[in-house]
């Protein structure tokens, strides 16, 4: 039996975390073999640490094999010792007409502290997902802020995006997400994110590769394949955290604690050979990869091998990499508001 690994969630009472501890508990990130020691940190107001020992009881209630044992705090200085993950998912959602640059400011705050928690009480080869939003630049700030931690051990969701950018390719061509293969999406977790279909394929039950651009041509016409692409595609992705609010009254939770486990999966255990996911990285890191300069986290396509990520390096369209510098920038004007809080 191997030991226990300590895992820190943070907003551990809010609705993603509702998702997410169960399915850490239950082994679909971690593997099989795997014990966890949860660490459910919560603000220090008495009705939030009471939501989170709810949510301990109901866990607890499940007989998980492999959780050994659950910590409830509202201390970071408790919640971040020893840890070998951190899933930073507490922070405010937007709401209503608040800005990107509204939301920064109001959880800046929070990443500075966590991160200063990392660097006081964390192991020195902690892993860290930034989940709560801006999470890119709050992935950043974590980073600034316990500067002894590798910066390639901070990174920052962009999963559900690539999720929701094979979900919608398989619905449209009629095949099962796990057939579609390779997407990748760069850049910010916003609206210029840029999700890139051009090295992906469809993996037929015969084992043919058929490029995604030719599977929707074949289906829909070329100019049609194209139109749809530049358009309804792009937008959807781009703007579907607000589809869900709109329809759901309230922001993504299941598919973003499904594709936090992707991530952090991925990350523990590899990307199958071949393959690659995107996630936020620090650009510290990637030598320069499609042109970011250092200083921001950038989601990028990755392959990950015995623990440690690397960027896949794609040859690109002029037109895609003026689309991957406009995010760029808008990463860089994050940066500077970030880093003045
Ligand atoms: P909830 O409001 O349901 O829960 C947040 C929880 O975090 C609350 O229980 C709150 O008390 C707690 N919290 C706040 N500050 C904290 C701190 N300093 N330490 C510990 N806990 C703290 O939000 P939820 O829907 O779970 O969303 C959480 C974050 O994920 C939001 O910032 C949201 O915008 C972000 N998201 C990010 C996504 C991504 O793809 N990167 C997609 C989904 C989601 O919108």
């Amino acid at each position: 039996m191997l030991s226990p690994i300590r895992v820190v969630v943070t907003g551990a009472a809010g609705q993603i975390c509702y998702s997410l501890l169960f399915r850490i508990a239950r082994g679909d990130c971690f593997g099989p073999e795997q014990p966890v020691i949860l660490h459910m940190l919560e603000v220090p107001v008495e009705v939030c640490i009471k939501r989170a020992e709810g949510v301990a009881m109901e866990l607890r209630d499940c007989a998980f094999p492999l959780l050994a044992d659950i910590v409830i705090t509202g201390d970071a200085a408790v919640g971040f010792k020893d840890v070998d993950y951190a899933f930073l998912v507490g922070a405010a959602p937007r709401k209503g007409d608040m800005t990107r640059a509204d939301l920064l400011r109001k959880n800046a705050g929070i990443f500075v502290g966590q991160g200063a928690a990392i660097e006081q009480y964390a192991k020195k080869t902690v892993k860290v997902l930034v989940v709560g939003n801006p999470a890119n630049s709050n992935a950043l700030i974590t980073s600034v802020n316990a500067p002894s931690v590798p910066r390639e051990n901070f990174t920052s969701m962009e999963r559900l995006d690539h999720n929701r950018a094979i979900g919608q390719i398989a619905t449209k061509l009629s095949v099962l997400p796990g057939q579609v293969k390779n997407i990748a999406v760069f850049g910010n977790h916003s609206a210029t994110m840029v999700p890139v279909v051009d090295f992906g394929y469809i993996l037929g039950t015969d084992g043919t590769k058929t490029p995604i651009r030719e599977a929707l041509a074949a289906v829909m016409g070329a100019d049609a394949a194209e139109k749809y692409l530049a358009g309804e595609f792009l937008t959807c992705v781009r703007t579907r955290g607000k589809a869900i609010i709109d329809a759901r009254g309230m922001s993504s939770a299941a598919s973003a604690a499904n594709a936090a486990i992707d991530h952090v999966h991925n990350w523990h255990c590899g990307t199958p050979e071949g393959e690659w996911v995107s996630m936020g990285v620090h650009t510290d890191a990637t030598n320069g990869a499609y042109g970011v300069k250092a200083g921001v986290v950038y989601s990028m396509p990755c392959r990950v091998v015995d623990g440690k990520w690397e960027v896949v390096d794609l040859p690109v369209s002029e037109a895609t990499a003026a689309l991957l510098a406009a995010s760029a920038e808008d990463l860089f004007g994050e940066r500077a508001a970030a880093l003045e809080i």
